[in-house]
């Protein structure tokens, strides 16, 4: 009985593999900023699982990790150009591309995960991922990077003045660079490929990420203080090349947008888990951590940033956001 399953499971498998090769099997390349272990990691490994069962492997996805394709701004060019096919990326540098978007990238505009989560996949999220499709860029799913919290080598930070001439890499985003400016810091923008060093060598004083990032990108080993600032709430988006995507049949489409659902499900509990367990481990690694700040200090420092971007975005859409139920 077992040999009979044992040749039924290799026939099977022939039978499999000859089916693949007589029809045509398009690969497509995947690339993204985190490692592997990492919550987008998880996310593009499950996203490309369900795409090839999906498509009965007529599709397969090659995924490359940690950057290796490129960083963030250079992917989002790669798909327009059609040198990429799919990415998983920060909102960091699409602002660049996609101006709208970056009404997401207000400091304090959400209150927890699951208001960010009902937000981004509730109207106003699925609205935004229309903006994309001018540009060349199919926007398949928002998905998740996570709060933000400020670590730096020179002090910890318990209040704004703390920021004070702190020398911090930012993400190539004018809305972050403008806010974190009028919270005293020097901001300097620059690809996450380039941080690890930047931090290593002393170029900057500190970063902002959230404790997923923190943890999957190593940076406890060259960053000593932690503040869970929150200050911000990163989303991530799976992106396509548009003109990959407009090759896909109408079915394939869905299978397509069904894969990014999954993997956005997979990243999002990664960033759950690893907000649970991150600072436990992070101390573990040597930092110190401060858990508790005065979050209205830092909103009342952001006073007339606020105001600014209510007049840039209007009012009425940012409220829609900060009230959305
Ligand atoms: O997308 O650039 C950043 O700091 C991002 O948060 C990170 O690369 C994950």
């Amino acid at each position: 009985m077992r040999r009979f399953r044992f040749l039924l499971a290799a026939a099977l498998a022939c039978a499999a593999m000859a089916a693949l090769s007589a029809s045509a099997q398009t690969v497509l390349r995947m690339n993204t900023s985190l490692a592997r272990d990492s919550s987008y990691g998880v996310a593009v490994d499950t996203f490309a699982r369900e795409v090839e069962t999906g498509t009965g492997g007529r599709y397969r996805i090659q995924n490359s990790y940690s950057a290796a394709l490129g960083d963030e701004r250079g992917s989002i060019e790669g798909l327009q150009l059609g040198t990429l096919d799919l990415t998983m990326t920060s909102t960091g540098p699409v602002p660049n591309f996609v101006p709208e978007v970056a009404i997401f990238d207000i400091p304090f505009l959400f209150r927890d995960y699951a208001q960010a989560r009902a937000v981004l996949d509730g109207p106003i999220g699925q609205e935004m991922l229309k903006q994309f499709e001018p540009k060349g860029i199919e926007a398949l799913a928002w998905g998740e990077n996570g709060f933000r919290n400020m670590t730096n080598n020179k002090r910890p930070i318990r209040t704004p003045a703390d920021l004070e001439g702190l020398k911090m890499r930012t993400m190539e985003n004018p809305i972050h660079i403008e806010a974190y400016r009028a919270l005293g810091i020097l901001p300097t923008p620059m690809a996450f490929t380039e941080v690890f060093t930047a931090l290593q060598q002393g170029t900057v004083d500190g970063q902002e990420n959230p404790l997923s990032v923190i943890l999957s990108a190593k940076l406890y080993q060259v960053q000593k203080y932690l503040t869970l600032t929150g200050h911000v709430y990163s989303p991530a988006l799976i992106l396509m090349s548009k003109a990959r995507w407009d090759e896909l049949s109408p079915a394939d489409k869905q299978v397509f947008l069904a894969a990014a659902r999954e993997a956005v499900k997979v990243n999002r509990a990664r960033i759950d888990h690893d907000e649970k367990n991150a600072v436990a481990e992070l101390r573990a690694h040597g930092m110190q951590v401060i858990e508790h700040i005065d979050k209205a200090a830092f909103q009342a420092a952001l006073a007339p940033t606020f105001a600014d971007l209510g007049r840039k975005f209007g009012q009425a859409n940012i409220d829609r956001i900060r009230n959305y139920q």
